[in-house]
């Protein structure tokens, strides 16, 4: 029997991509079939991962996986950071293009950026296990592509020449920010619980 590990999130498109990463693992998941409630504050990203993956554990009495993530932007001091999702009410479109606003006149040196994700796995029993993932790259001058979601159409990750969204969801998921933070979480994870130790 696979263990079950429940999902805390709202984002179908985040969903699919934990599902298919995890899906190396000897591990059953599940969207939580509850609307994840929970205020995301603007201090971490482990801080709101935190909060999605304990809501969840603590309702449901299981094992749940929160991820919180953004992108940062050095040369605009990290924005959108933490508020990625948040720093404009809208669609994920309208936010890509205020990003892309506000760095209209940045040059090439400057429209360096990162992923940044953090994952918890919030345990039945009370205890937790997290990990961090990172994928740098660069900001283009505007969209391109129509695959994966958020600001994938704006983002060229270093030694690439297409943005994620022009990537299969594969290529996305071999080198992405959310699969690194996800390989950490269940690694610890799967240690702690006896399984797969190295
Ligand atoms: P949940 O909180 O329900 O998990 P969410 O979409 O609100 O879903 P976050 O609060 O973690 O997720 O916000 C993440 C923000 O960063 C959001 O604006 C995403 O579009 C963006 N983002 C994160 N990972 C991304 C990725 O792989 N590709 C594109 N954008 C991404």
């Amino acid at each position: 029997m696979p263990r079950i590990i429940i999902i805390a999130t709202g984002n179908p498109a985040k969903f699919r991509e934990i599902s298919d990463i995890m899906g190396k693992y000897d591990i059953a998941v599940r969207m939580a079939d509850l609307r994840v409630d929970v205020r995301e504050g603007t201090a971490s990203y482990e801080e709101n991962a935190r909060l999605k993956a304990f809501y969840v554990a603590a309702r449901l009495g299981a094992d749940a996986f929160g991820e919180d993530s953004g992108i940062e932007v050095p040369a605009l001091g990290g924005f959108p950071g933490v508020m990625s999702a948040r720093f404009i009410e809208g669609r994920d479109s309208d936010r890509t293009d205020a990003l892309l606003d506000r760095m209209r006149h940045l040059g090439p040196p400057d429209r360096k950026a990162a992923f940044k994700a953090c994952a918890v796995i919030a345990l039945a029993d009370g205890t937790t296990v997290v990990g961090y993932g990172e994928l740098n790259g660069r900001i283009t001058d505007g969209p391109v592509g129509e695959n994966g979601f958020g600001y994938d159409p704006v983002f060229v990750p270093d030694g690439y020449d297409r943005t994620l969204a022009q990537m299969s969801p594969r290529e996305k998921n071999d080198i992405s920010h959310r699969r690194r933070a996800i390989e950490a979480v269940v690694e610890k994870y799967l240690f702690q619980r006896g399984v797969g130790a190295e």
